[in-house]
């Protein structure tokens, strides 16, 4: 195994299930209480604006109550003290990784703290309501959504993560399902250039068979655990 350098991390709504932000897919999680296509696409937003506006402003609220918890800080310390390249791409819209301490941190779908204007195309930060369509800072039109990719949008930013994925020598996946591509296709992408992939979650994942090793277990007990071996190590 070549000597590890360059670490790519990809983490979804499992590392902040213990911050108490819902995931999707998990009982009683944002899945089951809303339909994807009524509120986590761009059709939905245009059939019904309000829905989707209400379904957001109600999850900016929420997480700016949470904090991040030790997996997040755990990550936040590997940032700091890795010597290497190292990449966080998180398909969350939460903040708890930047809280944390995290610097090298990619949004692939967009984060909840920006409003992007359909109007100029400006994205600002936002922390407030949409519901009573405020005026975009930029261009003054009444004409903001969440800057958050939704299904049938191209996440952001995946020229950088395949070259990241590219340079890797390691690619761990932190809380995910696996469900939502391209985010899910990573790890074979790097099974395909022979970089070394960890899987840390709470079960098995619909990913799971394609990751050298496994570690099942909440994120709060087994980043925390998998950063002290790196940083030991
Ligand atoms: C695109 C933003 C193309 C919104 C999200 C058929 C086959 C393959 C693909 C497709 C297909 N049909 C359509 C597609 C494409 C589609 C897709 O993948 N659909 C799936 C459902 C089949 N993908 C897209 O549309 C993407 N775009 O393909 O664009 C394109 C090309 C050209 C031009 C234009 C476009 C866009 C996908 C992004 C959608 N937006 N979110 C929002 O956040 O509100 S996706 C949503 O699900 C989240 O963002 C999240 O990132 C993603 C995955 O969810 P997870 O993070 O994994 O969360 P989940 O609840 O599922 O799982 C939690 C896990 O944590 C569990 O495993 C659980 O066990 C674990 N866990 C729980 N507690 C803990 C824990 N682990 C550790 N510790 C704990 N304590």
């Amino acid at each position: 195994m070549r000597e590890m350098r360059n670490i790519v991390i990809l983490t979804g709504a499992g590392i902040s299930a213990e911050s108490g932000i819902d995931t999707f897919r998990d009982a009683g999680g944002l899945w089951e209480q809303h339909r994807v296509e009524d509120v986590a696409t761009p059709e939905g937003f245009a059939r019904d604006p309000d829905l989707v506006l209400r379904f957001y402003d109600m999850r900016r609220e929420a997480i700016q109550t949470k904090q991040p918890n030790p997996a997040h800080e755990a990550l936040a310390r590997l940032d700091r003290d890795w010597g290497g390249e190292l990449l966080i791409v998180t398909q969350n819209v939460d903040d708890l990784h930047e809280r944390a301490g995290a610097g090298r941190v990619l949004h692939m779908h967009g984060t909840h703290l920006n409003a992007w204007c359909t109007a100029c195309d400006a994205r600002t930060p936002w922390t407030g309501p949409m519901i009573d369509r405020p005026s975009c800072p930029e261009c003054g039109a009444r004409s903001l959504r969440p800057d958050v990719v939704w299904f049938g949008e191209m996440p952001y930013e995946m020229d950088r993560i395949h070259s990241a994925l590219r340079q890797a020598d390691m690619f761990v996946s932190i809380g995910t399902s696996g469900a939502v591509y391209p985010a899910a296709g990573f790890v074979q992408e790097a099974r395909a250039m022979r970089v070394r992939t960890l899987e840390l979650n709470l079960e098995a994942s619909q990913g799971s068979r394609w990751f050298h090793e496994t570690r099942q277990g909440p994120a709060s007990q087994l980043v925390p655990q998998w950063v002290d071996e790196v940083l030991g190590g």
